[in-house]
């Protein structure tokens, strides 16, 4: 395997010394470069995308040819494992994801399949592979996958929702089909996760996009419990190296003592936190990213620029911080004000990183 020329992601992840603070965006690759929209384009659909290795891996280094970002997260989505369990995932132009068959019964749940990452997922499989060999150990690669809550959210509702009516209604309903549900997603997401290790992810992160729609009491029952029994049954060591798990619930900042009690080496933090308030909660036990408000690349350069140095300065000195968005980038954005970001995390880091 080549050696990595830039490791500083990795390195602040296990909280040793870096250079400056590292930077990716979450949704890098996505509708904001005119670049992506060509290719998507040109592969006919999103998950034709998806499925296309040499097209997957294409979008994946758009932002790379870009920008001097510190990783690479796969191409991919978090929808590929009910898509594999049988749903029928599909994207109408211009709205969200959709399926074509919803999972709210227990009878239903019962039924669905437990999908084998090589044989029902090897596309994403071969997308990993193939982006690693081009990567050539620029930045590390990052894989991903959804929680089991977050899934679930998509699988009982038929797509996005504002206020997962149907999944909250099921949790309290039936919880014992909803633990089922949500066990069989854990399942399925331990063995997708490791599949991507084996295939070269260096890092993986976990979305735990709609855990912060919770109560605590639910939170902790549906949603930590079953991050945790992945955590416990991912590969944490390949290659030579350890492979860091992030975790981030969006909402999730009333929790992090016990995301960060899970055992992962970082937490992905959104914007409503104080970055440096979470630091002293979370202690020496994980790294922390995030967390500028996406919202703020629609301001100009030097507002972005203001805002980056005051969330360096909220984090302090020494490693152990990924810069990132709070969420994902959104298709509005301007690509020059990315590319100000990116360079203004890199240009004003350095002094906290100076013994
Ligand atoms: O129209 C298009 O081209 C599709 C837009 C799009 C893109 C670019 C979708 C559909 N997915 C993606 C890629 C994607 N999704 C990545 C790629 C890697 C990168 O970050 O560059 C990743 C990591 C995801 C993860 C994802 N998909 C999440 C978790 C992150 C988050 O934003 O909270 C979620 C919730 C999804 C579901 C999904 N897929 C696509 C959309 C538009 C959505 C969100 C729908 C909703 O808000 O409910």
């Amino acid at each position: 395997m080549t050696a990595l020329k830039n490791d500083r992601f990795l390195r602040a992840l296990l909280k040793q010394p870096v250079d400056v603070t590292p930077v990716w965006m979450m949704r890098q690759a996505g509708r904001y470069l005119p670049e992506y929209r060509a290719s998507r384009a040109r592969a006919g659909g999103f998950m034709d995308l998806c499925m296309n290795a040499e097209i997957a891996c294409e979008v994946t280094l758009q932002p790379l040819d870009r920008y001097p970002l510190d990783a690479a997260i796969l191409f991919s989505d978090i929808l590929t494992i009910p898509d594999a369990m049988g749903l029928g995932l599909y994207f109408e132009t211009g709205e969200g994801p959709r399926f074509r068959k919803v999972v709210d019964t227990a009878e239903a749940i019962e039924a669905l399949p437990i999908p084998d990452p090589e044989k029902d997922l090897g596309y994403v499989m071969n997308a990993v592979r193939t982006i690693r060999k081009e990567l050539n150990g620029r930045v590390p690669l990052i894989g991903f996958a959804g929680s089991p809550w977050t899934l679930a959210t998509y699988m009982v509702e038929g797509g996005s929702s504002k206020d997962f009516r149907k999944s909250k209604a099921l949790l309290y309903d039936d919880p014992k089909a909803m633990h089922m549900l949500l066990d069989k997603l854990a399942q399925s997401v331990t063995s997708y996760l490791n599949a991507q290790i084996l295939a070269g992810a260096q890092a993986v992160q976990i979305f735990d996009s709609w855990g912060g729609s919770l109560s605590s009491a639910a939170y902790q029952e549906f949603s930590l419990a079953y991050m945790q029994k992945i955590v416990n049954g991912l590969i944490r060591e390949h290659e030579g190296r350890r492979v860091p798990v992030i975790l981030f619930t969006k909402g999730g900042g009333l929790w992090l003592e016990s995301m960060a009690a899970t055992g992962v080496e970082a937490l992905g933090l959104d914007w409503t936190c104080d970055l440096g308030v979470a630091r002293q909660r979370v202690g020496d036990k994980v790294a922390l990213q995030g967390n500028m408000d996406p919202t703020v690349l629609y301001a100009n350069p030097a507002a972005i620029e203001k805002e980056v140095g005051r969330i360096l300065e909220s984090y302090g000195n020494g490693p152990g911080h990924i810069f990132n968005l709070g969420h994902g980038i959104t298709p509005e954005v301007k690509p020059e004000n990315a590319g100000a970001f990116i360079n203004a995390v890199h240009d004003l880091s350095a002094k906290y990183h100076q013994d």
